[in-house]
């Protein structure tokens, strides 16, 4: 039996490597006809099992009744192998980065030759416990309440804004303390504005269904071009981390978008300790980190744009309750008001933010 054990584990190191991407192959003489009579119960861990990244995996199985006896058992994730092992009962790093769903595959080998797998889905969460962001109001500008905040972005000295709604879509270079406006273009009536980010002397104004994006000179905001991101649904916010564009799209992933092509590079699911953060909306990418407002919340959350993890929350629903346009109880859209708009001035290390329809911009100071 030790023997037949090592030939497995020489045939599949072999193949598949921790580090590799590869999907598992095949083992040589491993009968895996589906009509063998052996089969196995997992008893741990359930369906939807929650973990943190950094957790010990704890896999315990059995074989069913009139099953030749388990070999050994290899563990996959993500179709990643995570080692073989000689035991029904394995406790091993689960070593996986990515936040969210993850699929384990448990492969049992019979003493017969003849193999099984079952898989189990793993809801996988961040092992970091977000600070609490304080925060205190510098200064007070004005803002109109007719703009449907979507995106929001600084770039000394001006403040650049898109906004949303059919028919009420624009984007806005503004000086922001007087609350002039320097230029502005408006989108087609049948255009529905959400983000905006300055990237070279370009930027960029996204849409929420059409999926497309308008991309302007960022001094006299001249149209030059359309491009489109088939890979997403809607657009919501965007910002640019000095090399690549991050957009945000209503679920609880940052889609990292090429400038040239504007393909999806990659993507980053975002969660904290005990949820997928859903609904990220408007961004802004501060000194190596994604500050991102949440739909139908008046809180921003400070994400590390590498690994998903949530680092800190800054909740600014006092903030929110101050503004005559927003109200949670009330039936008409006021509801919908929320914070959303996230600019930051580098000079001062301040942010700027607003709301839909809110009647001012804050310019703030925020600690740990
Ligand atoms: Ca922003």
């Amino acid at each position: 039996m030790k023997h037949a054990f090592l030939l497995l584990l020489l045939a599949l190191l072999s193949s598949c490597s921790p580090q590799s991407n590869k999907k598992e192959t095949s083992v040589p003489n491993a009968n895996t006809n589906r009509t063998t009579k052996n089969n196995f119960r997992v008893k741990q861990p359930k369906h939807n099992s929650v973990l943190l990244v950094n957790d010990s995996l704890t896999v315990k199985i059995t074989p069913k009744s009139k099953s030749a006896a388990i070999d050994s058992v290899a563990l996959y994730v993500n179709n990643r192998i995570l080692g073989i092992y000689p035991s029904n009962e394995i406790k091993t790093p689960l070593k996986t980065q990515k936040l969210g769903e993850n699929i384990l595959r448990i492969k049992a080998f019979f003493s017969d030759g003849s193999s099984r797998s079952r898989s189990r889905k793993l809801k996988v969460f961040s092992d970091i416990s977000p600070k609490k962001l304080k925060y205190r109001i510098v200064s007070k500008y004005p803002h109109p309440t007719k703009r449907f905040t979507q995106g929001l972005v600084y770039e000394e000295p001006y403040l650049y804004e898109g906004t949303g709604q059919r028919g009420e879509s624009s984007l806005y270079k503004t000086d922001f303390k007087s609350g002039k406006v320097l230029n502005e273009v408006a989108l087609p009536n049948n255009r529905f504005g959400e983000g905006i980010a300055v990237f070279g002397n370009k930027i960029v104004e996204l849409t929420w269904e059409s999926q497309e994006g308008y991309v302007y000179d960022k001094e006299n905001l001249d149209y030059q071009s359309t491009f489109r991101y088939p890979f997403s649904e809607k657009g919501w916010g965007i910002t640019f981390d000095g090399k690549d564009l991050i957009m945000s799209n209503g679920s609880a992933s940052l889609l990292y978008m090429d400038t040239s092509s504007f393909e999806n590079i990659r993507s980053v699911i975002v969660a904290d300790q005990t949820e997928l953060l859903d609904s990220l909306n408007e961004l802004e990418y501060i000194k190596g980190a994604v500050f991102s407002n949440i739909w139908m919340r008046n809180t921003i959350a400070k994400i590390d744009p590498e690994t998903g993890k949530v680092l800190a929350y800054l909740d600014l629903s006092d903030l929110a309750s101050t503004e005559p346009e927003y109200d949670p109880y009330k039936r008409g859209y006021e509801y919908e008001n929320v914070l959303n708009g996230i600019a930051y001035i580098p000079e001062k290390n301040h942010l700027l933010i607003t709301g839909k329809r809110w009647s001012a911009i804050y310019e703030i100071e925020i600690w740990e």
